[in-house]
């Protein structure tokens, strides 16, 4: 089918907002949020609705080693580079509705109004799914697509940590997603549609991002190990409390931060004492501890000033210590090309849009260290993400998926040839 003979609009934006609204029951929490910690049944049954959703769109559907999901549409060039499309099901603990099922969901969408529209590409489309993306039962996040670009090793249990001793691999087989290694799938371009998770689209008034890239994350695994004691009987000259310690790195960090630069980002989020009772000085903690910026020479400096002050607690607290790292995303810039393309077509479209770089990790990072990759952008009321009151409006969301479907044709026509 040549371009002009494509509808003005392809995709059904109630038709999105239906499944959205579907999947957000899949894990659905009180205040109105969602919890599919990633290989939880809750997980699994977001993955088999989405299965069979695609199956009905006409996909076969395809899991990697790594449980990532594929749902391809073939294109008249079997053998060409795939047009790729999607983001990931799996939530924070108080996740909300959008954040990645609007991109998996979209890119199924996408799927649906091509069939709806008669349109035969010439690059096949596949939506995908990545496991993990959050990386909330098991660390690094960014499991499933690291898998795949080969940044981690498939069946290497030992470099998938899990703070609750859960193991990746066998979690895969339990919720019968432990697909093949075989699976190769050749990529020509990736396109993820994604909350913005930010306040930057909503304060200009703007309904679609052009994402110029995504700042770094380091994640690092501290542990602090004092002494078990009396809350008693102890005086405090002789406590060695890893808890302290740790309230101590925290506030000192967080100053330290701030005085590296007032971008970089850090988050202790998940923070553990042991014995954790009430009545005995604390002689274990771990914390897990969250670093962003868009230049990697700060984060380098701030990861060496968590570690001396890690090493410094020894003296000021008797706390010994260990700094291991978790993840290491680099920061990415996307592919101009496909940027031009996204805003040329929302700009056929009537919609304005604005080019931002992404405060959030996501799974495209990694894509882009094999293949072009672009995401595009819709607003998210008061910046709130990863916070049950998450939330997008209708519009906005059937905005992004145009924009998106409109983009993804367009690659999906270009020429089998190298691009
Ligand atoms: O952590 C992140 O930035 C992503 O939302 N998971
Ligand atoms: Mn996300
Ligand atoms: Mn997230």
């Amino acid at each position: 089918m040549s371009a002009s003979a494509v509808p003005a609009r392809l995709t059904d934006g109630p038709r999105l907002w239906a499944d959205l609204m579907t999947m957000a029951g899949i894990g659905a929490l009180p205040a109105g949020g969602c919890c599919r910690l990633s290989l939880t049944d809750e997980d699994r049954q977001a993955r088999d609705l989405f299965a069979g959703w695609c199956r009905e769109a006409g996909c076969t559907v395809r899991v990697d080693a790594f449980g990532n999901m594929f749902a391809t549409r073939p294109g008249r060039a079997a053998g060409a580079g795939h047009v790729l499309v999607g983001s990931h099901l799996d939530t924070q603990p108080h996740g909300g509705r959008f954040d990645g099922v609007l991109g998996v969901l979209a890119g199924l969408e996408t799927v649906r109004a091509l069939n709806a529209a008669g349109i035969e590409t010439e690059r096949p489309v596949t939506v995908v799914n990545w496991t993990n993306e959050e990386g909330v039962r098991f660390q690094p996040g960014l499991t499933g697509s690291a898998g795949f670009v080969g940044a981690l090793t498939a069946g290497d249990e030992a470099a998938i940590t899990a703070a609750d001793g859960a193991r990746f691999f066998e979690d895969l087989h339990r919720t019968g997603y432990a697909g093949s290694a075989a699976l190769q799938i050749p990529v020509a371009g990736y396109y993820e549609l994604h909350i913005e998770q930010g306040p930057v689209l909503e304060q200009a008034g703007i309904a679609v991002g052009v994402v110029e890239g995504v700042q770094g994350v380091r994640w690092l695994a501290v542990t602090l190990t004092g002494e078990d004691r009396h809350a008693g009987t102890t005086p405090a000259g002789e406590r060695r409390d890893a808890f302290m310690a740790a309230a101590r790195l925290a506030l000192d960090m967080r100053t330290a931060a701030a005085l590296l630069s007032p971008d970089l980002r850090i988050t202790f989020g998940r923070v553990t004492v042991e014995p954790n009772s009430t009545n005995t000085v604390p002689g274990r903690a771990t914390l897990a501890i969250d670093l962003r910026h868009s230049q990697t020479a700060l984060l380098d400096r701030m990861e060496g000033e968590i570690r001396a002050a890690v090493a410094g607690l020894a003296g000021s607290e008797g706390v010994g210590g260990t700094v291991a790292r978790l993840m290491d995303v680099a920061p990415v810039h996307f592919d101009a090309r496909m940027q031009a393309i996204i805003a040329s077509a929302a700009e056929r479209l009537g919609i304005r849009t604005l080019r931002l770089p992404s405060g959030a990790m996501h799974d495209a990072s990694n894509l882009a260290t094999v293949a072009p990759a672009a995401m595009i952008f819709v607003p998210s009321r008061g910046g709130i993400s990863h916070n049950e009151s998450e939330w997008t409006e209708p519009q906005h969301v059937t905005e992004g998926c145009e924009v998106l479907a409109q983009a993804v044709l367009h690659h999906a026509l270009q020429p089998a040839g190298p691009w």
